[in-house]
């Protein structure tokens, strides 16, 4: 599966992992965006995802928070990360996505469990339209820091353009 992401280490990931629903998708995103296809272990009492690297999880994980009871129509994020690499997934509902790395614009909606989309530095992210039920869990490589926020779009406009 072709990647134009963040430089994470695709070796040693199994092949079976990208479904071609995440090819597909996957071509529209901005750099630093990729689809992560997450392992669903299922038997007759319910379905189990284990997220660790050796199931795809692309760093190692220094923190994990979840998003959920967003209110009717509220929007979340308007920001990017300057350094920070996250997978994020919705373990229930579903909510909007838009990802810009300063050039590609894209919109993803995200409701499905065994989805996860990474979202690498300097990619300005906004999410939309939550369902009530939107259960949001996020995978990230560092602790928080306010410092890592670019809070303004056109400052993050002109780094990403800078390079
Ligand atoms: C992101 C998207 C997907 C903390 O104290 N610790 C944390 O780890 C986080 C993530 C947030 N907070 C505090 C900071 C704010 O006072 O929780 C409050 C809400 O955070 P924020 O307004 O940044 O939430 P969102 O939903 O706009 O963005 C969050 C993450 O902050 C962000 O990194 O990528 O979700």
């Amino acid at each position: 599966m072709a990647s134009h992401s963040s430089g994470s280490d695709l070796a040693g990931l199994p092949e079976a992992r990208f479904s071609p629903y995440t090819a597909v998708v996957e071509k529209a995103l901005p750099k630093g965006c990729r689809l992560i296809t997450l392992p669903v272990r299922g038997d007759e009492r319910g379905s189990l995802i284990a997220l660790e690297r050796s199931t795809g999880v692309p760093f190692g994980i220094e923190r994990v928070y979840f998003i959920f009871d967003t209110q009717t129509g509220v929007a979340r994020g308007f920001h990017a990360h300057r350094q920070l690499r996250q997978l994020v997934a919705t373990m229930a509902g579903g909510c909007t996505m838009i990802l810009d790395d300063g050039e590609r614009r894209t919109e993803l909606r995200l409701d499905r469990r065994d989805i996860a989309v990474e979202i690498g530095p300097m990619v300005w992210h906004e999410m939309h339209d939550f369902s009530p039920d939107c259960v949001m869990t996020v995978l990230a490589e560092a602790p928080y820091d306010e410092a890592d926020y670019i809070r303004d779009y056109s400052e993050f406009s002109d780094l990403a353009r800078r390079g």
